[in-house]
């Protein structure tokens, strides 16, 4: 079969939407580090439907800042792929046109600079995943010591960070006398954009105190809430691609019907019409940050871990089992309660809504999937809320039990014994704190809260929810996850 390129887009059949515009007549405006399934199911999809509303010099330079693998799907595509939406009628095939062009960092930094440095780069966009900014979760600044950020630090014109690479291009333009471009973050980070800004103010600083006092004076880091849900692809992804739209595509992309963009509108060049697209442009998004990470990431995480360990493959087969099932709901109840008014949206109907994207019985999303990176992804979805909740004396009874249980998947076994893969940054000191712990679910739970670098001394040495995360351990230990789950939901 013919593989998808520019030259195939004449012969899509007419039920695939396409690019409704002139390709070759848009420039490249933007760069975006981190080419992975979400930004191709988000973003390019924004900024095609963006394109084809209003046009713009606005398509995307998409840079892997690791691994090779968009580059090799996408550069013999013309960077065209399918993306498969799985919804209530069966699936239906589109194909994106605002990739321009694939390169991979470390192959090509020749290139990658001079995209970053063009006069015409007006934004680098990111998805590069919450372990990748060089976060200190202790300080909220950078982390100096990770050896990534340190090797930048020591090598500010050889850099492999995404930080490292927006420092060292917001330099050079600065140095020839060029406008800045606008970072834009698009990871599940609360506040984004300010965490981004000050990861690479404080870069800056310790490199070039003059160029940090430029950026700090100049460059904007707004702030988004992005949200698709989007699983890896699959064979049957790519099968359904060649089914639906008649072509090989090595890059083709799932996800669900339903989309969302909320965007703080400061940029220092402009933007595409992203609002002609729906995105919703906002002057603070900080409540659908939180109102996103808290019951969409947060009930997910609990999702993953409870499902993951009672052998649950996909998110929708823990939908399906009623007691895991209520306590999500109760969760997201528990934790709505902590979130302030967000403009425009119903939280009953959001939660609502939620459940029933997750249940989506088109989508084979898999829990070991979310469950990856939960020393990154614990703190914002479900540490933070608790201290809130404990603070302001609102529930919390749910964070704990979902904490407990992702403790339960780090043991590496799910209850019929199938292996769990530990994939996280932290994953030698998370087996490290629990080979010193002994063998009691109690012990355990309490080295693994003492852990700074994930839940901070106020939480962890609250005895009352200490308390109840080793209690959870330990019941989900003894009884099973779901007859912990149950007696979670009823005490
Ligand atoms: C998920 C997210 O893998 C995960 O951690 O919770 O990728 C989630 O699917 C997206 O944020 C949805 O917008």
């Amino acid at each position: 079969m013919t593989r998808l390129t520019e030259a195939a887009l004449c012969a899509l059949p007419a039920s695939v939407q396409k690019p409704a515009y002139d390709r070759t007549a848009h420039a490249v405006g933007i760069v975006h580090l981190g080419v992975g399934a979400f930004h191709k199911a988000h973003q390019a999809v924004y900024t095609d439907d963006a394109l084809a509303a209003a046009g713009g010099d606005w398509r995307i330079a998409g840079i892997g800042l690791r691994r090779p693998d968009a580059e090799e799907a996408l550069a013999p595509q013309d960077g065209l792929y399918t993306l498969i939406e799985r919804g209530p009628e069966g699936p239906r095939a589109r194909v994106i046109g605002a990739l321009a062009e694939v390169l991979t960092a470390p192959r090509d930094p020749a290139r990658t600079r001079a995209l970053l440095t063009a006069p015409s780069t007006r934004i680098v966009s990111l998805t590069v995943t919450e372990k990748a900014y060089g976060l200190d979760p202790a300080t909220g600044g950078l982390d100096a010591a990770r050896p990534d950020i340190a090797a930048d630090l020591a090598s500010p014109d050889a850099p492999t960070t995404a930080v490292g690479w927006i420092v060292h291009a917001l330099g050079l333009r600065r140095t020839a006398g060029l406008a800045p471009f606008t970072p834009l973050s698009c990871d599940n980070l609360p506040e984004n954009g300010a965490v981004l800004g000050r990861l690479v103010r404080e870069f800056a600083a310790r490199v070039d105190p003059d160029l940090a006092a430029w950026i700090a004076a100049e460059v904007p880091f707004p702030s988004t809430m992005v949200d698709r849900i989007t699983p890896a692809s699959t064979d049957e992804t790519l099968a359904d691609a060649r089914r639906l739209a008649g072509f090989e595509d090595e890059a083709a992309t799932e996800t669900e019907p339903f989309t969302q963009w909320v965007i703080e509108d400061r940029f220092a060049a402009g933007r595409p019409a992203w609002d002609a697209a729906g995105a919703i442009l906002a002057a603070d998004v900080r409540p659908y940050e939180a109102m996103k990470l808290r019951l969409l990431n947060g009930a997910h995480s609990l999702i993953a871990y409870s499902g993951a360990v009672a052998g649950l493959a996909h998110v929708r087969d823990v939908m399906g089992r009623e007691d895991l099932a209520a306590l999500v709901a109760a969760h997201q109840d528990a934790v709505a309660r902590t979130l302030a008014p967000v403009p425009g949206i119903d939280l009953d109907a959001y939660q609502r809504d939620l459940r029933a994207r997750f249940a989506n019985p088109a989508m084979a999303h898999r829990t070991v999937q979310i469950a990856m990176d939960g020393s990154q992804k614990l703190p914002p979805r479900l540490v933070e809320p608790a201290l809130e909740a404990l603070e302001r004396g609102l529930p919390w009874r749910t964070c704990a039990f979902a904490i407990a249980a992702w403790m339960r998947f780090l043991e590496g076994r799910d209850e019929a014994g199938a292996e769990l893969p530990l994939s996280d940054p932290l994953a030698e000191t998370l087996r490290a704190t629990l080979a010193a712990a002994g063998s009691d679910p109690g012990d355990r739970a309490r080295a693994l809260l003492a852990l700074e670098a994930i839940f901070p001394p106020t939480l962890s040495r609250h005895d009352a929810f200490a308390r109840t995360v080793a209690e959870d351990l330990a019941r989900i230990v003894r009884d099973g996850m779901l007859p912990a789950a149950r007696a979670a939901l009823e005490g």
